[in-house]
């Protein structure tokens, strides 16, 4: 932080954090320029938890050098802070209430659910459970959108504010992970639901939202390299083929090991071939695992 200008407000956090792109998204609306550290969540300098104990990101220092963690508190404050230049929290009590429920149910329901599948994507039943359970979450957002302003597209109507802030940066994420990872699988409740197919739209083409957005390859590399998320077959589980479950079963067991490295896990289902390409660093010597299932790994 040594050479940081003090004058201006520091925010700590890094690129792959939805949380950390809330507060990212407020500054753009605002038009607020701050410093951007980018911390290094593995390990984090004796500097930063001297100031926030608690060692998460985001965390927002002032120009006093207070530091105000959290990103809904942090989103609040800049949105009190910088109201002369642009209103995101509604006047009205009954909304602001709304608009606090609606983060609170997206990120414990859809925002949950997601993350669960992420970690069991490629097991038995677990897109079919992904499915089941996200279109039911997202007939319920139809319905909390609708009852707040029918013609949208953001959730108080028109006008970009809190609660789509509070929800955008996770949008971003899962319609990214089912376009590239599940190749352009859509819910199927999207088309039941017209209002928040048109939310999620107006939330991912949003200037901020794009601009604060870590990207594409960045986030599913990050899915893929730091998160050990396996891309499934199209639109299938794994659960089709004993030989692709046994060796998904080996490729899961690697790497909760924790001294594993996947090099690339690819299938192909149109060539009814599952590649599963394993390499395995021991701690004392590297060694490599290949499987090169055939033609009789079929999922049919
Ligand atoms: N409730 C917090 C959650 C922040 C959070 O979980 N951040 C993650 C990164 S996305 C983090 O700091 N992880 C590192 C750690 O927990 O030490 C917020 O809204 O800011």
């Amino acid at each position: 932080m040594a050479s940081t200008d003090r004058s201006k407000l520091t925010l700590c956090g890094a690129l792959f954090c939805p949380y950390v792109q809330r507060t990212r998204i407020t500054l753009a609306e605002l038009g607020v320029d701050y410093n951007f550290e980018i911390m290094d969540t593995k390990s984090k300098p004796s500097w930063y938890l001297d100031i926030f104990p608690e060692g998460k990101i985001p965390c927002l220092i002032d120009e006093n050098s207070h530091a105000i963690p959290d990103s809904l508190t942090i989103v609040q404050y800049l949105c009190e802070r910088f109201a002369d230049k642009k209103s995101l929290i509604s006047a009205d009590l009954i909304e602001r209430a709304d608009s606090r429920y609606a983060i609170e149910f997206y990120g414990s329901a859809i925002g949950a659910d997601y993350n669960n599948y992420l970690k069991t994507c490629g097991e038995d039943g677990s897109f079919g459970h992904y499915k089941m359970v996200m279109n039911a979450h997202l007939f319920r957002l139809e319905q909390l959108l609708k009852a707040q302003a029918s013609g949208g597209p953001y959730f108080l109507g028109k006008d970009f504010s809190y609660a789509d802030i509070g929800m955008a940066s996770f949008v971003i994420r899962m319609l990214t992970f089912n376009e590239h990872m599940l190749d352009g699988f859509k819910f199927s409740a999207l088309e039941a639901c017209p209002r928040v197919a048109a939310y999620f739209e107006a939330l991912i083409s949003r200037p901020s939202v794009q601009e604060t957005f870590f990207g594409t390859e960045e986030y599913l590399s990050w899915l893929t390299n730091d998160h050990h998320v396996v891309k499934p077959t199209k639109n299938l589980d794994f659960n089709n083929g004993k030989k692709c479950r046994l060796a998904l079963g080996h490729f899961r067991a690697a790497h909760r090991t924790g001294n594993t490295k996947i090099a690339i896990v690819d299938c192909q289902h149109l060539e009814i071939i599952v590649q599963v390409v394993l390499v395995i660093q021991t701690k004392n010597e590297e060694s490599n695992i290949h499987y090169h299932p055939r033609a009789d790994m079929s999922l049919s």
